[in-house]
């Protein structure tokens, strides 16, 4: 595939159109070839890596043990790729994702620095009609969206913000050369994962840090490491049962942050005495907080644990008033996605960084030369956007995707996402969404996911192949009744707690429904379920030969 910036517009006919070259779509390439069908690989960066391809801010970092967090597919890639670190950082996970695809030759499929701008379901030739900003007209008889889950960056709505003349930049949409920022006067809004990550490593050399909180955040430590020889040999001596264990757990994790091997907890933090929690404490620090079974689902239990992290922060962080921004009062701990961090509240302690509470001296504007908040102006180099994405519905909802009878999703999802098994939407035939919202996702290790969906749509299409089918799309019974059963699962839940706010439920967008997206029955229950519908000749989806043949 050429990536000339003139190369001329495409209008071929494939078998199946993949929309993003993350782990999601290589991998998607990777088994449609084996399947003998055509594909093309519609890629907006100018590489694959998807997240790991845009996401270069200083101290970018995964969040999951890099020996689970890669591909399980093939044998002689997991014993020739050696991780360095526990958790591996982006360069590292972009370095393998590059890997991967010149391992097999995946680049010639792929075509880069190109986004889809629309996606049409032609039900008279039954195949999607596909366009680019790059004016070109493809079709394939199946969409795959390889979109992502956190993909469709958000820059805040705060006024002034085209006026800034300084550097401003987005953690999301790092640049590849990096971002000066030795001896610069730094700025950062947002205080998510990204935004946690980046701060220890900005302070290392900026001037000055001023960090704009709005909701302080629950992070623990990472107890990142180098990985030694004998962790890589005893996972590769018993990788197999690993992998089996990770795609029939809760979460797609076998391993736990150490390292060993993770036992969910069973001990109960309200069956402890007050001395029996302190000591605890002392012992364990703020990971106290994560190694009880109630806290995630009582609220006493979680009211106990917030206290005891209120107690570590002040622990930490030697300015009282600072101390007391950064600690969470009002949301309960696990309703959002765990951060983990490296030296995050110890960075609040250098002379030169700062916080600023939004709740107390909200932002009022970007000005030319810096931030404006109600108690007055600072001047900045640079302005760095931590303020996270449209998340699980974005990129596909930034795409002008229209199904059967010209119905477009954004209208059937205007009450929230629906589809069935989160993989296929009712009136959207032979268009299946990788990790799409109804799917356990960022609920899991994504590479378990990833390979799970991968591999259920490739049977399916082999299937279809196999049987002379042409058509597949879910019936609306269906979906209806996996949505129901997506939102009872996660009813009563912490997740959907009046005081949460998260991205799961969409809540960080303006004007998007309050809904949570992610499906937590767990990737092992959902995988027998997906498995099972299957088995059953597809049970919920609706089969049929179209009348006229793609071409
Ligand atoms: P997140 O977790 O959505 O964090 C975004 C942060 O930006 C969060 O602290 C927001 O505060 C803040 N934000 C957003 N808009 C504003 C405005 N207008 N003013 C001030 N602050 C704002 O995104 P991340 O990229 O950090 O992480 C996303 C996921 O990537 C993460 O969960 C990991 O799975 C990897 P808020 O909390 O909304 O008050």
């Amino acid at each position: 595939m050429t990536n000339a910036a003139d190369r001329a517009p495409l209008s071929n006919s494939y078998d199946v159109l993949i929309v993003g070259a993350g782990f999601a779509g290589l991998y998607q390439l990777y088994r449609l070839r084996q399947l003998g069908m055509t594909a093309l690989v519609v890629e907006a960066g100018d590489d694959v890596g998807g997240t790991w391809y845009w996401n270069r801010y200083p101290g970018a970092r995964c969040d999951v043990t890099s020996l689970e967090y890669s591909y399980s597919w093939s044998k002689e890639l997991e014993n020739e790729w050696e991780w360095s670190e526990l958790m591996a950082s982006q360069p590292e996970i972009e370095r393998y994702a590059q890997h991967v695809a010149t391992k097999f030759d995946l680049r010639r499929d792929i075509a880069f620095n190109t986004r889809v701008t629309s996606a049409h379901y032609d039900e008279a030739a039954n195949c999607w009609r596909v366009t680019t900003d790059r004016g070109d007209a493809v079709q394939g008889r199946y969409a795959v969206m390889a979109t992502g889950c956190l993909s469709a960056p958000m820059l805040p709505n705060i006024p002034g913000i085209e006026s800034y003349q300084g550097v401003s930049v987005q953690t999301s949409l790092w640049p590849r050369d990096g971002v000066d920022l030795a001896g610069k006067r730094v700025a950062i809004i947002g205080t998510g994962s990204s935004a946690v990550q980046s701060i220890p490593e900005v302070a290392k050399v900026a001037a000055s840090l001023t960090v704009y909180q709005r909701t302080p955040t629950y992070t623990w430590p990472a107890n990142n490491r180098p990985l030694t020889e004998e962790d890589q040999r005893r996972v590769r001596e018993t990788y197999d049962q690993l992998r089996e264990q990770e795609r029939n757990s809760i979460a797609g994790i076998a391993l736990g942050l150490g390292g060993a091997l993770f036992a969910p907890p069973t001990a109960k933090i309200l069956e402890l005495s007050e001395d029996e929690r302190r000591e605890a404490l002392e012992k364990h620090g703020f990971s106290v907080t994560r190694m009880f079974a109630d806290v995630p689902t009582n609220m006493e239990a979680n009211g106990v644990a917030r206290a005891l992290y209120g107690e570590m922060v002040r622990r930490v962080v030697r300015d009282p008033e600072t101390a007391a921004a950064l600690t969470p009062s009002e949301h309960p701990i696990g309703c959002k996605r765990a951060v983990i961090d490296t030296n995050y509240f110890e960075t609040f302690n250098l002379p030169h960084v700062s916080l600023v509470d939004l709740r107390k001296d909200p932002i009022a504007a970007i000005t030319p030369s810096g931030i404006q908040t109600a108690s007055g102006s600072r001047e900045f180099d640079v302005i760095i956007y931590a303020t996270g994405f449209d998340a699980m519905t974005g990129a596909l909802n930034r795409i002008d995707i229209r199904g059967r009878g010209g119905e477009k999703l954004t209208e059937h999802w205007s009450g929230g996402p629906r589809n069935y098994l989160g993989l296929m939407v009712a009136g959207f035939p032979n268009l299946f969404t990788i990790t799409g919202p109804g799917s356990p996702s960022v609920m899991s290790n994504m590479m378990v996911s990833i390979e799970q969906h991968v591999d259920w749509i490739s049977d399916s299409l082999a299937y279809l192949r196999d049987h002379g089918i042409e058509r597949m799309e879910p019936a609306i019974e269906a979906e209806d009744r996996w949505v129901d059963h997506v939102n009872n699962v996660a009813s009563g839940t912490m997740y959907v707690a009046e005081s949460c706010h998260s991205w799961y439920l969409g809540e960080n967008v303006p004007g998007k429904i309050r809904q949570f997206m992610p499906y937590i029955g767990g990737v092992g229950r959902y995988r027998a379920k997906c498995d099972e519908i299957a088995a059953n000749g597809y049970e919920g989806f609706i089969l049929e030969k179209a009348a006229v043949p793609a071409g």
